[in-house]
């Protein structure tokens, strides 16, 4: 029986569509924050049988435990591959969520770095930080950049290159001012799919992300959170534009979403330095500096509807003992 958690991770360069939909390789390369809460666990117990999975106390049937299986069945072909019995067995996942599932507070990112280290472990495979961000990204691709501690970038590529390593930046802090938490209407992966082949701005995206990156890369290079901050929020604009521009279209953020964007550009107009970004879902997140993030806090929690929680850089996904 083996236990690991990790941490959501919110992009400052998005990942929006796939260059290969079974090996969930990104037509572009992604930059994010690991967070510091909204923890997934998950104990990983080998049994005969069935794959079973039990999410926040409720056993899952259908989509999530077929994604889960999918997933075991990779991590034993890898068991067999070198040789271990452990391969025979099937996999009892039992995993807890701190935050909302599935409304854009990257649950999947979590849930499958978290299996990703526990159900290798409990298999007995030994890899490293790298082979175990290139498993997790077969699960869900952003679960790539939860390996990592604090700063990550996840590189595209092919199955083997494709994997995230930690990138130096200068220290922040984000704001999650969460304005819905039910389940969203379009997933991220369907929404990727959409976007890719009804959004006419959709090759613009993917080739003005790279150039982004590169932007970032050296942004953070210089600890200039400025910068940072400056193309974070006009990365986060161009993807829900390409999204939107989808047919039919799509929209994730609602009119209070837009109102916390315009809150933060309001900010920043007062001299607050804040940026704005939101994922697949109407929750935002506002970039800021760790000595301005209970000021930032204080002054967009009117506009939410659940706990306005300030997150710091957070480690990558680990097993963890007994008593943690
Ligand atoms: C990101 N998102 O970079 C972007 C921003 C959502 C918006 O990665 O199909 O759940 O499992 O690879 O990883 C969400 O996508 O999608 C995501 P799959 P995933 O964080």
């Amino acid at each position: 029986m083996t236990t690991a958690r990790a941490y959501p991770n919110i992009a400052l360069v998005k990942y929006w569509g796939k260059a290969d939909e079974d090996l969930i390789l990104p037509a572009a390369g992604s930059l994010s924050m690991t967070l510091d809460d909204y923890s997934t666990t998950t104990t990983v117990t080998l049994v005969d049988g069935e794959d079973e999975f039990r999410l926040n106390d409720v056993e899952q049937l259908g989509r999530s435990a077929d994604r889960v299986t999918t997933f075991l069945e990779l991590v034993r072909s890898y068991a067999r591959v070198v040789g271990l019995d452990t391969a025979h067995y099937s996999a009892r996942v039992v995993s807890v969520n701190e935050g909302p599932t599935a409304a854009g507070m990257a649950s999947s990112a979590s849930g499958f770095a978290a299996l990703a280290v526990a159900a290798s472990a409990a298999y007995g495979l030994r890899m490293d930080t790298r082979e175990l961000s290139r498993l997790a990204r077969r699960g869900s691709g952003s679960a790539s950049r939860s390996l990592i501690d604090r700063f990550a970038v996840w590189y595209p590529g092919d199955d083997e290159s494709s994997y995230a390593e930690q990138i130096e930046a200068p220290d922040m802090a984000m704001v999650s001012v969460p304005v819905a938490t039910g389940k969203k209407a379009v997933s991220s992966r369907s929404g990727m799919v959409a976007t890719q082949t009804t959004s006419p701005f959709y090759h613009a995206w993917v080739s003005s992300t790279a150039v982004t990156l590169r932007d970032m890369i050296g942004a953070c290079a210089a600890g200039d959170f400025t910068r940072i901050g400056e193309l974070s929020e006009n990365h986060a604009i161009r993807m829900h534009a390409v999204i939107a521009a989808s047919q039919p279209s799509i929209r994730y953020l609602t009119p209070a979403s837009i109102a916390i964007f315009d809150e933060i550009a309001a900010m920043r107009a007062d001299g607050i330095e804040a940026y704005a970004t939101a994922d697949a879902g109407p929750n935002v997140f506002a970039v800021t500096l760790p000595e301005l993030a209970e000021s930032v806090a204080d002054r967009l929690r009117p506009l939410a509807t659940g706990e306005t929680k300030i997150l710091r850089p957070g480690p990558g996904a680990r097993l963890i003992g007994d008593d943690e």
